[in-house]
């Protein structure tokens, strides 16, 4: 069972019931606002490591103040913006104490989260603003050092209206047939729009021939991406079904990533959402995400990663198969709760599996052995091992935390799976 079959039965379903579409919030995860802005700092430690080298995207480059208390670095978001989310990549010289406030002016400011405990690295905050500039205040360091970030990202919405990661979607043309693809370049630089490529049944542009694809009727499509040129092995692809008056599509993990991808659908009816992976992936650098997988996967999915082209599903992987070393990964778990099958069909819904989606979904989350109700309850899945930790990986990256991390991970409505009829658009963001 392929997930590609999988998407023809849930798009016919969708297509007869209308009521197979997840009711998750249309509204994507905040923007990223701060990237390329203005920012200023309280001093830097020298000339090599400015302000604006914390919010420049690059995870190489970052911004360290003198050796005193207290310090800041602020950004500019050029107009008021609603703020939900500061992530903050801290090098070693992080800080224990440190204050993130918003201002309309610069000058008059308002605390929106504060911390006397940080522990650097990598710290995702969720907060509640409304401002034009956002600064983080240090009060306290953690080492004889100054206070240094690698990178320092703002999400939100605002300000204006066009959202700067979709881009302006009013000069969109109408289609002749169903709905029109737009495919967007989001490698941050890294690839021209003459090296991002497209293909779809034969046909091969780059963004800088063609952008846009008028999307006729057609049944398990797919479109695939190549950075570089044509035959890159840098690919991946996107799957769909469109009917007359439907659009049923999914951005697609169960094999591989090979690109960091997003969708969005729009609809005449006013319908929006998108899919994939979330802004902040798509903002950090590809070796960022590979190590970062390294780093949070358990031992045995450590070489899923196959630095530089693809991150593998573990089901492919030879020591997920008889005979390799973690051939028994699910065995013991699997047969707790009756079921026998391999490791490698635990994580492909194969074998007895093929035909109990419910279960196979339990079992790559690990929620098997919990009461039935709570199958369904995403704040209980992948919680204890053995489970399917690429799974996770993606859905912890993902908008809205919805992925097809597996063949059967649309079981309780967590993929990234999209459907509605009279479908107007569908923007396409190719990452890095
Ligand atoms: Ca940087």
């Amino acid at each position: 069972m392929t997930r590609r079959v999988l998407a023809v039965v849930a798009a016919v379903l969708a297509a007869a019931t209308g009521a197979l579409v997840p009711a998750h919030q249309a509204a994507a995860a905040g923007t990223l606002l701060s990237q390329g802005r203005p920012a200023t700092a309280s001093s830097v430690e020298h000339a090599g490591l400015p302000a604006s080298a914390a919010v420049d995207g690059n995870p190489d480059t970052r911004w360290s103040s003198q050796f005193s208390d207290p310090q800041w670095i602020q950004v500019d978001l050029g107009g008021t913006a609603a703020i939900d989310q500061v992530v903050l990549n801290w090098e070693t010289a992080y800080a224990t104490g440190y204050r993130v406030e918003v201002s309309a002016d610069g000058s008059a400011w308002t605390t929106i989260y504060s911390t006397t405990t940080g522990r650097g690295g990598v710290e995702t905050l969720t907060v509640t603003g409304t401002g034009r500039y956002v600064r983080v205040y240090g009060t306290t360091r953690a080492t004889g050092w100054g206070y240094s970030l690698w990178e320092f990202q703002v999400f939100g919405t605002g300000p204006g209206g066009t959202d700067p990661f979709w881009g302006d979607t009013s000069t969109i043309p109408p289609a002749q047939n169903v709905l029109m693809v737009k495919i967007l370049n989001r490698t941050n630089g890294r690839f021209p729009d003459s090296q991002v490529y497209w293909s779809y049944n034969g046909q091969v542009h780059s963004i800088a021939e063609q952008p846009y694809f008028d999307m006729p009727v057609n049944t398990a499509g797919r479109m695939y991406f190549h950075l570089g040129s044509p035959d890159s092995p840098y690919f991946d692809f996107i799957e769909f079904t469109v009917g007359p008056s439907v659009f049923n599509g999914n951005t697609t993990r169960v094999d591989a990533i090979g690109l960091k991808l997003a969708m969005r659908l729009h609809a005449h009816d006013g319908y929006d959402v998108s899919v994939g992976e979330d802004q902040a992936t798509f903002a950090e650098d590809r070796a960022v995400t590979f190590q970062r997988f390294i780093d949070e996967v358990p031992p045995p999915f450590r070489v899923l990663a196959q630095t530089p082209y693809r991150i593998i599903a573990p089901g492919s992987h030879p020591d997920f198969r008889p005979g390799g070393v973690n051939a028994n990964y699910f065995t013991s778990y699997a047969n707790s709760v009756g079921v026998t099958a391999t490791t490698a069909e635990v994580f492909g819904c194969a074998g007895s599996l093929a035909g109990n989606p419910d279960m196979c979904a339990a079992l790559n989350r690990h929620v098997a052995t919990l009461p039935r109700a709570q199958w369904s309850d995403p704040n209980q899945y992948y919680r204890a091992a053995p489970a399917n930790y690429y799974a996770k990986f993606w859905h912890d990256r993902a908008i809205n935390r919805l992925a097809y991390g597996f063949p059967y991970d649309d079981v309780a409505n967590q993929s990234s799976f999209i459907s509605h009829s009279n479908p107007q658009y569908l923007l396409v963001a190719v990452g890095w």
